[in-house]
């Protein structure tokens, strides 16, 4: 079979709030607007998206959260309602969606030949996470692609952001293996926020921008740091000092999902395209598209 690829690699975060704000047929709560800096910067990378022929798109997600090892969805088709525990009033959402099971097995056996931990998800009445949901939904609204879905090995919480990143380096080098194999041509999402203290209570209306602002300046400062280094190509530079990242702003890149996306990529060295930065309740989020296929990487 030819080789398969990464056509584009994309950090593409998940809050609810900008479901919400979008009101899509699928969600039950509607909003009059907001967040519309990131919405916006959605549109563009669904534009550039919209050029690309690509087989499936490949999630990882740091709220399908695992303690042992990394799981993987091994159930073609799923169908039901997701309901953001922290914000149900914004995210009632009913999806249906394929699976690439292969593409998915292929993956998991890789990593487990590399040493990993790994399991197959095979109970068809799980209930698909909302990071998986949301990345793919904003990325590529039309849901006509099957997705393979990652879990976040909890790596970071029972020993260090460090080890963390080993892991997901390793996850990354299998993933890039298998796609390579497969013949497909894969899309990636690292669904994640930069930055993520976040404020502890909400306005009475959860669109009112006036209340909208990151939720402390050190924050902010960190976040323009990575987002000027994939800008500038130095990926291995940003992840040289994401684990300290991660570690100053709570960051969501304790995941491994943004370390498990630079290294399937093989550490991109040209520059990122940044389609939006923005805050949702204080967190910082960044709409960030790698396209390796405009750099000649890929066939
Ligand atoms: O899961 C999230 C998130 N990552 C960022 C902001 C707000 C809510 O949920
Ligand atoms: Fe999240």
């Amino acid at each position: 079979m030819s080789s398969g690829s990464i056509v584009t690699g994309v950090l593409a975060p998940h809050p609810p709030h900008l479901i919400y704000a979008e009101n899509p047929e699928q969600n039950e709560p509607q909003a009059e607007c907001g967040w519309e800096g990131l919405r916006w910067g959605y549109e563009r990378l669904r534009r550039n998206l919209s050029k690309k022929d690509f087989d499936v798109l490949v999630v990882y997600s740091p709220h399908w959260a695992t303690m042992v090892g990394t799981h993987f969805l091994g159930v073609p088709h799923f169908k039901s309602v997701s309901v953001d525990p922290i914000f149900p009033n914004l995210f009632r959402f009913h999806y249906e969606l394929d699976v690439d099971v292969e593409l998915s097995q292929a993956i998991h056996d890789e990593a487990a030949s590399q040493g990993m931990v790994t399991k197959m998800m095979t109970n068809p009445d799980f209930r698909v996470d909302y990071g998986t949901i949301i990345s793919c939904h904003l990325s590529h609204p039309a849901w006509d692609k099957p997705i393979v879905a990652i879990s976040s090995n909890r790596a970071a919480r029972m020993f260090n952001n460090d080890y963390m990143q080993v892991n997901a380096i390793k996850l990354g080098q299998a993933t890039r293996k298998a796609i390579e194999k497969s013949g497909k041509r894969a899309i990636l999402l690292a669904s994640n926020s930069l930055s993520h203290r976040h404020f502890v209570t909400e306005p009475p209306l959860p669109e009112d921008m006036s209340k909208e602002h990151i939720s402390h300046h050190g924050q902010y400062l960190w976040d323009m740091r990575m987002l000027e280094l994939m800008r500038a190509g130095r990926s291995k530079e940003m992840l040289d000092i994401l684990p300290d990242f991660t570690e100053q702003t709570v960051a969501e890149t304790d995941s491994g999902a943004l370390s498990w996306l630079m290294s399937a990529m093989d550490y991109p060295d040209y520059a990122a395209e940044v389609h939006a930065y923005g805050t949702v309740i204080g967190t910082g989020n960044a709409v960030v598209e790698w396209d390796a296929q405009s750099q000649g990487v890929t066939p």
